[in-house]
C-alpha cells in the first residue's frame, strides 16, 4: 500500500487505511507500507548495519544456508529508534491484530549475500494446536524493514499469500507450495512488511553484488512463549523509550547490555 502524503506528514494512518491493512493481514497474510521511512533514517540504519554485519561475518559461520545470515541486532540506536520500535504506521496495525498488550520478542535481521540460494519454503512458527483442524486468528506477526531496495536480482523474500497462514491442517508444504501462487516481495528500502508469522515464505538467491539486509522483529500476543533469546535492552535505552514503547518489552532483559544475546 502507498500511504498518502497527508498520512506521512501526520505520522498517522487514516482509520480506513488501518482497517484495510488489518484486513489484508487477516485474510491475505500480509501488508506492505511502501517506502515510509525517510531516506536519511534508512541510510543511517544501513550504514550501521553493514558495520556490524561485516564484523559478524568475519567471526561467525553462515547460519541460514549458503551465504545467508540471521543476525540478532543490538537494541541500540539507530535500530531502536521510534521510527522502528514504535512505528506510528506498523504498531497500530500490529496492536489491532494482536491486542493492545502485545509484546515484542525478537529483534534481528536476515541477509542473503551474493551467492545465496533458495531456502526451503517455511513458516516461522510451530502449529499452536498440532493435529487439530483449527486455524486460530493471528497470534504473532513478523515486521520486516528492508534496508536496501528489494529487487528481482538481489534475493527478495518470496511469499505465498492468500491463506497459507490459515492452513487448518498439517499439509505437505514443500509439495503444495510448488503448485501454488507465490510472489517476490519487491519493495523499496524503508518499507514496512507486516506478515502473519505463519505465512509460507522463503529466501531467494541474491544474484547482485551486495548483501540484502532485512530487519526482522516478532510481535506476539502477550501469552505466547517462544524460544528466542531475550532482547538485551540497556536501562538508559529503555528509559528513553516512550511509555508506549516500554509496554512492548515486559519479557525482555532490561538492564542488560545491548548486544548481550546477539
Ligand atoms: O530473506 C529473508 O529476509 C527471509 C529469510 C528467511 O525467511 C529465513 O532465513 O528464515
Amino acid at each position: 500500500m502507498r500511504l498518502t502524503q497527508a498520512e506521512l506528514d501526520a505520522s498517522a494512518l487514516d482509520p480506513a487505511t488501518l482497517r484495510l491493512a488489518v484486513e489484508q493481514v487477516r485474510v491475505n497474510g500480509y501488508v506492505v507500507f511502501e517506502g515510509v521511512l525517510p531516506g536519511d533514517v534508512v541510510d543511517e540504519l544501513h550504514e550501521n548495519f553493514m558495520r556490524l554485519f561485516r564484523r559478524h561475518t568475519d567471526s561467525t559461520d553462515q547460519n541460514r544456508g549458503a551465504n545467508r545470515y540471521q543476525m540478532h541486532l543490538p537494541f541500540a540506536p539507530p535500530f531502536s529508534a521510534p521510527h522502528i520500535v514504535t512505528s506510528p504506521f506498523a504498531l497500530p496495525v500490529i496492536r489491532a491484530l494482536l491486542g493492545d498488550d502485545c509484546v515484542c520478542q525478537y529483534f534481528a535481521s536476515d541477509t542473503p549475500m551474493p551467492g545465496s540460494e533458495y531456502q526451503a519454503v517455511h513458516s516461522d512458527i510451530h502449529r499452536l494446536f498440532p493435529g487439530m483442524p483449527v486455524a486460530p486468528p493471528t497470534f504473532a506477526v513478523v515486521l520486516n524493514v528492508p534496508l536496501v531496495d528489494f529487487r528481482e536480482d538481489n534475493g527478495p523474500v518470496e511469499i505465498w499469500p492468500g491463506g497459507t497462514h490459515l492452513m487448518p491442517e498439517d499439509a505437505n508444504m514443500l509439495e503444495l507450495a510448488e503448485s501454488m501462487d507465490s510472489r517476490p516481495c519487491i519493495m523499496p528500502r524503508g518499507s514496512l512488511l507486516i506478515r502473519d508469522i505463519r505465512m509460507w515464505h522463503r529466501g531467494t538467491p541474491n544474484r547482485s553484488g551486495a548483501p540484502r539486509p532485512n530487519m526482522a522483529m516478532i510481535h506476539a500476543r502477550h501469552w505466547l512463549r517462544t524460544s528466542y533469546p531475550p532482547i538485551g535492552i540497556p536501562q538508559a535505552t529503555y528509559d528513553g523509550l516512550s511509555e508506549d514503547g516500554q509496554r512492548l518489552f515486559p519479557l525482555e532483559d532490561i538492564g542488560a547490555h545491548a548486544g548481550r544475546y546477539a
